[in-house]
């Protein structure tokens, strides 16, 4: 039997684009709440344009977004109902810390996320918590700047220990921050950071990458203190390079934009900054704000687990005149051998195989694939049911691949989560349209509809995928 007996087969959330209750139990605003959808959305993940709105939470989808914060009972059941051994899910920190830098957490906020974690261990769930999914409280970027400043790790810290203690004995699988290596290309959602005029903004990347690779230590390092049981995981927007050709500039770019996305993996793993990103560094004359400590705190607290999104492969050339394809904020020269999501996509089953093993043979630890899936939009029949055959398809032949990483090439897999097992808000389009999941949510883009949740086709293709343990694709 390729996969393991106790295989963590689930799904996979995050806070703002399926809880909604925004401003309920005290919970404070965050930089996931005022990103508005249209046109400026993107422009604003990326850092490319200022966001000054920050008072008011202006749209739907993090204000109320599934309506998970009072549905999440019946979301759970219908989890359990497809069988699910693990649910990924995260934390809004500023239900914990609505502003992020009080000494007190917010008790509302806290027993929320435990009742939900008593009723996955009343139903054999085994939660995966992501900390941070792309949120920060509005308060420590309006007063800190965001992740460029070091108060960051303390206030980090804090909400993982908060966490830690309260919830020990009911979760015990962590990651540390949702797709980390995002830090680079989307700032805003990344880190919270808004760019001043004139600053040098690989500096502040780099200086704000270096504050969340010592709290993502920190946490680590706090988890095991609190409980040995806990096992923390790092997570990275993954999906290797391929050489446009073998052209050996084409096979060396390639290697480079492999290993440049891998950097984030590399500390949180090996424990160290790899010899390629210094020397980027000193050409580019930015200096790291390493204090005394840092380097060892990187060293002595290593993840225990890799886990990573994989939506697709990608294309490394060096001449930039070929043509490009979408994807999730990377663009990439568009590889003619796939075909494309309704959203641009490329479609590439054997890419996960391929990243597992880059990943496996790098880094020599458990790996958890926690985020894949098909974006589309899906059709309610008159007769009320939803025939999802092409996500169907999607997942199958992802399946397969993964199966073979595990029973042909010996990679150790913790589990499989797909992404939004529930429709959820789109991160990159801050829409409904763009559906996960195994369970349609009626609700459309303008925050119409009854909220009703309804088991698709794919619903019950993926219970029987659990229940045979992979064996029936
Ligand atoms: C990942 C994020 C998720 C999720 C997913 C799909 O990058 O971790 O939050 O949204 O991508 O992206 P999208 O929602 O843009 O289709």
């Amino acid at each position: 039997m390729p996969f393991r007996k106790d295989f963590l087969w689930g799904g996979a959330t995050a806070a703002n684009q399926c809880e909604g209750g925004y401003n309920l139990s005290n919970r404070g605003l965050a930089n996931v709440d005022v990103v508005p959808h249209g046109e400026d959305r993107f422009a604003i993940i990326t850092g490319q344009k200022k966001h000054l709105a920050f008072d008011d939470a202006h749209f739907y989808p993090a204000k109320e977004a599934i309506d998970m914060y009072h549905h999440w009972k019946e979301d759970l059941a219908l989890f359990a109902e497809m069988g699910f051994k693990t649910y990924r899910m995260s934390l809004a920190w500023t239900r914990i810390f609505p502003n992020g830098d009080e000494e007190t957490p917010n008790e509302e906020g806290l027993a929320f996320y435990e009742a939900i974690f008593l009723e996955c261990q009343r139903l054999g769930i085994e939660p995966l918590v992501t900390i941070t999914h792309f949120d920060c409280p509005i308060h420590l970027i309006k007063t800190y700047g965001g992740w460029r400043n070091r108060k960051m790790i303390d206030f980090y810290g804090r909400l993982a220990r908060t966490i830690f203690t309260r919830y020990k004995g009911l979760v015990k699988y962590w990651l540390t921050f949702n797709e980390i290596n995002m830090l680079l290309h989307a700032p805003f959602m990344g880190a919270g950071i808004v760019f001043e005029a004139g600053e040098n903004r690989d500096e502040v990347l780099y200086h704000a990458a270096h504050h969340e690779l010592l709290a993502s230590a920190l946490a680590t390092k706090i988890a095991h203190e609190i409980d040995p049981e806990n096992k923390v995981g790092c997570m990275l927007a993954a999906g290797d390079y391929y050489p446009y050709d073998c052209d050996p500039e084409n096979v060396f770019e390639a290697q480079k934009l492999n290993r440049e996305n891998l950097f984030f993996i590399d500390v949180q793993s090996r424990g160290y900054y790899p010899s390629y990103k210094l020397k980027e560094l000193e050409r580019k004359n930015i200096t790291l704000p390493i204090e005394a400590g840092d380097l060892a705190l990187l060293r002595e607290h290593t993840v225990d687990f890799i886990s990573f999104s994989y939506y697709s492969s990608r294309v490394a050339r060096v001449k930039s005149d070929a043509d490009k394809t979408a994807g999730n904020i990377f663009e990439s020269v568009a590889n003619p051998y796939l075909k494309s999501s309704e959203w641009g996509w490329q479609i590439d089953p054997k890419g996960l195989r391929i990243t597992m093993n880059t990943a496996y043979d790098r880094y020599q630890k458990p790996l958890f694939v926690v985020e894949n899936g098909l974006g589309a939009m899906d059709h309610l029949k008159q007769d009320g049911t939803i025939e999802d055959d092409y996500r169907i398809a999607y997942m199958a032949a992802h399946i397969a691949e993964m199966k073979k990483a595990v029973e042909i090439d010996g990679v150790d897999l913790l589990g499989y989560t797909s992404w939004g097992c529930i429709d959820l808000v789109s991160a990159g389009t801050g829409e409904m349209s763009k559906r996960y999941g195994f369970i349609y949510v009626d609700r459309d883009d303008e925050g119409h509809g009854t909220l009703k949740r309804i088991p698709k086709k794919s619903f019950y293709w993926y219970q029987k995928v659990i229940k045979t343990n992979g064996e029936d694709l």
